[in-house]
């Protein structure tokens, strides 16, 4: 099946169409950059066959952008500013009010960038966000997700060097991790043209797919649903130092584990759970694995 009228009203009917199957999933509906907002089939690349479903075999090419539009030659890009910050916004189906994943899709929530020249291929992801578990509050990437109600944001680097570039979000599910092939992943890439002064080329980055293990800590994960997750280690490689805006030190790839909670961005953390997380509790009609 292909999106070929990349419209957003065409994806949502599709979605819609999908929703008892893929209703517990989520997938990138928008982003908002320097104040625009844009939607599927402008930079956002196309949805993938099962739209809002998720990727479970790391092995696969959906891994890299969960997208029919491969070579992402149907996608356009949207100028960004070096340095701004940039929100996304995950949805679970495209109604506006249907919230923004199940609540037992706990997980992390991370962001990659690559050079668009490359479409993803080699060893070019560079991780200038993450978000996994935090032991004062208790919650997931993904529960700050839920809060903010779908909203992501996070910073481009300041000092990159300007030019067309494809992220990379992805948010990924634990509840059934404890087993091999369990996490849910919902990978979703984006194209921008970033502007500014910088004169910093990304460092090496790793493979996606490749670098991702089946059997990675933080793929392979017995999640504690109320217990101590703090021995998580969110997958991938370490976050790239020049997210945060100053250069990186030098090196290919400067980085380091970073410590718990959200890096590089603004998360809100309202102290209630959004109305429409609690409307979710209906009768599902297929079958679910949730727990
Ligand atoms: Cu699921």
């Amino acid at each position: 099946m292909h999106i070929t009228v990349c419209r957003l009203a065409a994806a949502t009917a599709l979605v819609t169409l999908l929703a008892s199957v893929a209703d517990a999933h989520t997938i990138l509906a928008s982003i908002k950059t320097d104040g625009k907002q844009y939607g599927v089939g402008e930079c956002i690349r196309t949805w993938w066959k099962n739209p809002a479903g998720p990727v479970q075999d790391v092995q696969s090419l959906d891994l890299r952008c969960r997208t029919t539009d491969m070579d992402g030659s149907k996608t356009k890009t949207c100028p960004v500013s070096a340095g701004s910050e940039m929100t996304v916004t995950y949805v679970r189906v495209l109604k506006g009010d249907k919230g923004v994943i199940s609540q037992s899709h706990t997980g992390p929530v991370m962001v990659y960038i690559a050079p668009l020249a490359s479409n993803g291929e080699g060893d070019v992801w560079v991780k200038i966000y993450e978000d996994g578990w935090t032991k004062e509050s208790n919650e997931w990437g993904t529960d700050r997700l839920i809060a903010s109600k779908g909203l992501l944001t996070f910073k481009i680097p300041a000092n990159i060097k300007p030019g067309n570039y494809i992220l990379r979000t992805e948010v990924i599910a634990l509840h059934n991790a404890s087993s091999k092939g369990g996490a849910q992943l919902f990978p979703n890439c984006i194209h921008v043209q970033i502007t500014g002064t910088g004169t910093i080329a990304l460092p090496a980055g790793v493979a996606i797919p490749g670098y991702y293990k089946d059997t990675d800590p933080g793929i392979l994960y017995k999640r504690k649903k109320f217990g101590d997750n703090s021995n998580y280690i969110i997958p991938g490689p370490p976050l790239y130092k020049g997210s945060g805006g100053a250069p990186p030190a030098g090196g290919p790839t400067a980085g380091e584990p970073t410590s718990a909670g959200p890096q590089n961005a603004v998360v809100p953390v309202p102290t209630s759970k959004p109305a429409c997380i609690k409307k979710r509790s209906k009768k599902r009609s297929r079958k679910r694995i949730d727990f």
